[in-house]
């Protein structure tokens, strides 16, 4: 193909086929049939995702060369002078992705061949069981044993561990605004009792994991962290909030859990010491909130250099599109660690054609050139977005105070 191909036009697209909206973005070039897509997702804000592209980025980047990816990625990033967060990141990253489509399709390979190889055949995947008691979580895990998968992120009444009021005393003082209260230390306390019982009754050839949602105080993440180290978990999640990533080293130090960390990480501030120290095992930033898959391709050859290795966030917030995308460079990275997979439902394939698919607990890209999903544009009509429920998210403690979700 010849060089100078440049951008005709970008389009975005809001579509909503499992209830949660998905921002999807294409670029279309001077080549009539040659076009891109990306993921945008940031589903709670995506209307000031749509408007930053739309408005900001489209204007610029048309009639540039589409070829030229590393320079227009440092183009937009650059483009707002104020930088970061997940607005901007995601903007940026339904573009990125989509030139990186671009570039597999004029190459005639898929991703993961163009940027190297393949360093596996297959992608283990990691699915969540949650439940309201541990009974039911335990069904949860035997149904997906039973289907192949061999690690599972286990939790009761999801963050926080909602799961049973008669078990939570939530006391509160009068006048306190409504919310999703929660009690920390009953919710650690029933996490402890739920790996307890998996270890007894299903055993330890599955790999289980949790995820903190960064919802303790420090010192009680460090007890909770030490408490479930006998349960040998494959990885303890977002144990901390992004500002307090300092905090690590005192985890590291005093705990033998390995951690993981970053799916809220917008900014390269916030990952470079704690990687630099080694005080993380496992990376899981999302890529569409860093920036698509320039930035995340450099994430993990920085990664590689400490012996981090990759656990991308991979949950229904995320369309097919970008899961893909990050699933080429679960197929290439040597430093991969697992892939977080919250499952496609039906619509989704509708809307995704070419969507990974998932066979015994591992996941199969197909070889189309590029990222290798397709964007039914017609289907995607048929899921208009939706308005979210973010009632979860105005969490509480029990003196009142509201804390991160
Ligand atoms: C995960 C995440 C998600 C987030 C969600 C926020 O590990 O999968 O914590 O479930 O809560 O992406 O919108
Ligand atoms: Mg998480």
């Amino acid at each position: 193909m010849s060089n100078g191909i440049t951008i005709r036009d970008i389009k975005v697209f809001v579509t909503a086929p499992h209830g949660i909206n998905l921002v999807v973005v294409k670029v279309e070039t001077s080549e009539p049939e040659l076009f891109g897509y990306g993921c945008a997702t940031f589903t709670w804000r995506h209307k000031a995702v749509v408007t930053a592209i739309e408005e900001y980025l489209a204007p610029m980047l048309k009639g540039r060369n589409a070829e030229n990816i590393e320079d227009l990625w440092q183009t937009m990033k650059g483009s707002s002078y104020w930088r970061n967060g997940p607005v901007l990141n995601n903007a940026i990253s339904g573009v990125d992705e989509a030139l990186w489509d671009i570039k597999g399709k004029m190459a005639g390979m898929p991703l993961y061949s163009l940027f190297g190889g393949k360093s596996r055949e297959g992608i283990p995947v990691y699915r969540h069981a949650d439940a309201n008691s541990i009974e039911k979580v335990e069904e949860q895990i035997l149904a997906y044993m039973d289907e192949g998968y061999r690690y599972i992120r286990c939790h009761m009444g999801t963050y926080g561990g909602n799961f049973d009021g008669s078990r939570q005393i939530i006391q509160k003082p009068e006048g306190a605004p409504e919310g999703a209260y929660f009690h920390p230390k009953m919710y650690m306390r029933s996490v402890v009792e739920l790996f307890d019982r998996i270890r007894t009754d299903i055993g330890w050839e599955l790999e289980i994991m949790h995820d903190v949602h960064e919802r303790l105080p420090l010192a009680d993440t460090l007890a909770f962290a030490k408490e479930l180290e006998p349960f040998k978990l494959f990885f303890l999640e977002d144990c901390l909030p992004p500002d307090q990533g300092s905090y690590f080293k005192y985890l590291r130090e005093q705990t033998c859990v390995p951690l993981a960390m970053g799916e809220l990480f917008t900014n390269s501030v916030e990952w470079k010491t704690i990687i630099q120290n080694q005080w993380i095992d496992f990376i899981r930033v999302h890529l569409s909130d860093i920036g698509g898959l320039t930035p995340a391709k450099k994430l993990a050859a920085f990664c590689e250099a400490y012996g981090v290795r990759t656990a991308w966030h991979g949950p229904n917030d995320l369309s097919p599109i970008g899961m893909a995308a990050q699933m080429h460079l679960d197929l290439h990275v040597h430093n991969f660690g697992i892939q977080e997979f919250a499952g496609f439902n039906d619509a989704e394939m509708e809307v995704f054609p070419g969507c990974p698919k998932i066979r015994q607990g591992y996941a199969y890209l197909n070889d189309r050139p590029g990222i290798g999903v397709d964007f039914n544009e017609e289907a995607a009509k048929k899921y208009p977005p939706v308005k979210m429920d973010h009632s979860w998210m105005f969490s509480r403690i029990t003196d009142g105070t509201a804390v991160r979700p």
